[in-house]
């Protein structure tokens, strides 16, 4: 008996405790209350980058003290719209979107103008005649990242003194922000390059499977004669490169393997020399967007566009330099 009741002294005290800890916590909670509610959607977790890209949102949102609701549209353009008329109807302080595609996005827009809340594009643009429907875009160059591949390309043919270089393009997602550019700041800079062909460009839509199914369909039609793999990002790029082998090939040295994104995986298998040379596209772009909510929400302007600065990495330079990418 004395030892039950020594029981329920303790867990007494114990309740009593948590109950004060409790309260502790909740004071902590009231001083740091969230500066302000951002809505983001997502487009999906397609690929390294864009996982990297929302844990970065999620990371710098927590930073910032900023309470953020994230939702992931798994690829698909009307769960993006839904999510940004689930964030007016909670009268978020500010949207942020990753638009799958340009176009189409003109009615959900204008009833967020209408709502009085900011919307920021984060990584993609949109296509529009409507003016205001957006405050600013964050987001990589991909026209730039597009030249970066070309002139490495045009590099590495000098250096092997080659005379006609045919090329196949894996392509990004149809009428993305990324696939456009990338394709256009490729093909114009390597426009007045004689060398240069395209045999074809395929649609792999930012996925490893479709990469490996493009690699295949395209090794049936050309065979031996592709040279080039450009392949608007890693996840493509690492379905293709098996498909080559496959065929008795070896990427990097019988073709010459152009990437982008530069995420780990691509790094390592740079180092292996199956991949020539993967062009960064950083998806840490959270920081700049949480610094930018928060301008906005205290009516300050901000820069219609941000670019971050990249580079690229290629079997012209040392890849034991690398540091870890974090994607
Ligand atoms: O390159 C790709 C992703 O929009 C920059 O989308 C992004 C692209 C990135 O799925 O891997």
């Amino acid at each position: 008996m004395k030892k039950l009741s020594r029981t329920i002294m303790i867990c007494l005290c114990m309740t009593m405790l948590a109950l004060l800890f409790c309260g502790c916590e909740k004071g902590a909670g009231q001083s740091t209350e969230p500066k302000l509610l951002l809505g983001f959607s997502q487009i999906g977790a397609e690929s390294a980058w864009r996982i990297g890209n929302t844990r970065d949102i999620e990371e710098q949102a927590e930073k910032y003290q900023i309470s953020l609701m994230l939702e992931n549209a798994n690829q698909m353009q009307e769960n993006q719209i839904a999510a940004i008329r689930r964030f007016i109807a909670y009268r978020v302080d500010v949207i942020a979107f990753s638009p799958i595609v340009e176009e189409g996005w003109d009615n959900v827009l204008l009833e967020a103008k209408n709502a009085g809340i900011p919307v920021i594009l984060v990584d993609r643009v949109i296509s529009t005649e409507k003016e205001g429907l957006t405050t600013c875009v964050i987001g990589a160059d991909f026209y730039r990242e597009g030249v970066m591949a070309a002139e490495y390309l045009i590099r590495k043919a000098d250096s092997l003194g080659l005379e006609h270089v045919n090329i196949v393009e894996i392509t990004g997602t149809a009428n993305s922000t990324p696939m456009l550019q990338r394709q256009a700041g490729f093909m114009d800079t390597i426009a007045d390059d004689g060398r240069m062909t395209v045999l074809e460009s395929i649609d792999g839509d930012f996925l490893k499977s479709r990469g490996a199914e493009c690699m295949r369909s395209l090794l049936a039609s050309y065979g031996e004669e592709i040279d080039v793999v450009y392949s608007h990002n890693d996840e493509m790029t690492l379905g293709a490169l098996p498909e080559i082998e496959n065929a008795g090939l070896k990427p990097g040295k019988d073709m010459i393997i152009i990437s982008i994104d530069a995420g780990q995986k691509a790094i390592d298998v740079l180092k292996e020399g199956r991949i020539n040379c993967v062009v960064e596209c950083t998806p840490k772009l959270g920081k700049e967007l949480m610094e930018t909510a928060l301008k906005l929400k205290s009516g300050e302007s901000v820069d219609p566009v941000i670019h971050p600065t990249e580079t690229f990495f290629s079997d012209e330079m040392d890849p034991s330099q690398i540091a870890p990418r974090g994607y």
